[in-house]
């Protein structure tokens, strides 16, 4: 079911005005009935009866999983906007029609591409569900919606793998990359809180050395989450940095070392062999290492994301990606697109600035948020 075609069916007035006018469009802003932000008074609740008490996190930080189907969170607030996009005016198509007719493909298509879902992809899925109705398997709007909902989880399923920590490596080493602003840093710190509550001992390398203050930034997460971050300061070399701290976690018995790298251009060539050399520097130390080299991706640049992942893929072999910025962008369709083009584990994605805003990439849930379509 939609929530979106639930609200106009409560609503009889908007069903008549459906009939004669158009209707307004979705506002981008959150609907009353789902909480923006978690709150800090309780209010009316989806499922009022889970009320969510957050874990106190050992070390004073905030907490790392919110509870499943509270307050805390609302995905679907978080991405708003794409789903606004997606889902804007399709109630006023769906409503009160028996017939699948070609204006309703046309508006699915036409809203696909706008959220960045990718041409391949897009065409891919209306050609599926062209072919479904014309073999009357679809035999109504909302029996299509339905069709375009499942086709979508499918298509993510297969990438929607979690980074799984083992604990016979000691430590899990997670080369952490992307170009400049793609919410690295912000990542690292708040996976460091996320292994730490976890239970496991994190430590954090500041291999940016490049960008002022990235050393005092990866330093305030790990003073604001009790993870211990080993630095040497701006002007040093990176590769030395992490080789350093590959060493102390090894010698503290740390489970997982999380390297943060400096931003660049994936056309930047020299840079790209920087990298290159702190991954190579880590295996000398450990032939398995990294273990992951996570890939972050800011989705609100949609199709330029691909590119980047094309060339860092094939520049260090990527292993997970995070794809950062989905709360403030309409463009959260790229996960489609960059699972098409590369079909690499998405591990997480970033839907805000603080530490909870991390959330392991579940494709029902996703697609749930995007299309308001509730299992
Ligand atoms: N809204 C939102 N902002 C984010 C998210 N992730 C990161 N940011 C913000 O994006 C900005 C850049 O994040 P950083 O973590 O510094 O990015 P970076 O990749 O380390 O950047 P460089 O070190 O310059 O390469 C910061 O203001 C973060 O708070 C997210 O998921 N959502
Ligand atoms: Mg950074």
């Amino acid at each position: 079911m939609f929530g979106f075609l639930r609200r106009f069916r409560r609503d009889d007035k908007a069903i008549e005005a459906s009939q004669a006018e158009p209707i307004a469009p979705e506002p981008l802003t959150e609907p009353q009935a789902e909480p923006v932000e978690p709150p800090a008074l309780a209010q009316e609740s989806p499922q009022p009866s889970i009320e969510p008490v957050p874990p106190s996190p050992p070390q004073g930080g905030e907490p790392t999983e919110p509870p499943a189907g509270g307050l805390w969170s609302s995905l679907r607030s978080k991405l708003a906007r794409t789903r606004a996009g997606l889902t804007e005016g399709l109630a006023s198509l769906v409503l009160g029609k028996k017939q699948i007719d070609d204006e309703l493909l046309e508006d699915i298509e036409t809203r696909l591409l706008l959220a960045d879902v990718g041409m391949e992809t897009t065409q891919e899925i209306i050609a599926d569900l062209t072919r479904r109705v014309s073999r009357k398997e679809l035999k109504d709007p909302e029996a299509l919606l339905e069709a375009l909902y499942e086709h979508m989880v499918r298509l993510l399923e297969p990438v929607a793998q979690p980074l799984v920590i083992d604990p016979g490596r000691k430590p899990h080493v997670i080369l952490v990359v992307g170009i400049n602003g793609a919410g690295k840093t912000t990542t690292i710190g708040k996976l460091g809180q996320r292994y730490a509550q976890a239970g496991h001992k994190v430590m954090l390398a500041a291999g940016d050395t490049f960008r002022a203050a990235a050393v005092e930034q990866l330093q305030a997460w790990g003073a604001r989450t009790g993870v211990q971050v080993i630095a040497q300061g701006q002007g040093a070399d990176s590769a030395g940095v992490v080789f350093d701290a590959l060493q102390a976690a090894r010698a503290r018995g740390a489970d997982v070392l999380i390297a943060d790298t400096a931003g660049r251009l994936h056309t930047q060539g020299g840079l790209m062999e920087e990298v290159k050399k702190v991954k190579r520097v880590l295996a000398k130390l450990d032939p398995s290492a990294p273990h992951e080299v996570l890939l972050v991706l800011d989705a609100s640049i949609g199709q330029n994301a691909l590119n980047q992942a094309v060339q860092f893929n094939e520049a260090l072999g990527v292993t997970g990606l995070v794809i950062t910025k989905l709360d403030g962008t309409a463009k959260g369709g790229i996960v489609f697109a960059i699972t098409r083009r590369l079909g690499l584990p998405i591990r997480f994605i970033g839907v805000g600035e603080k530490a909870e805003d991390l959330r392991p990439f579940a494709a029902r849930e996703f697609v749930d948020a995007l299309l308001d379509h509730e299992s």
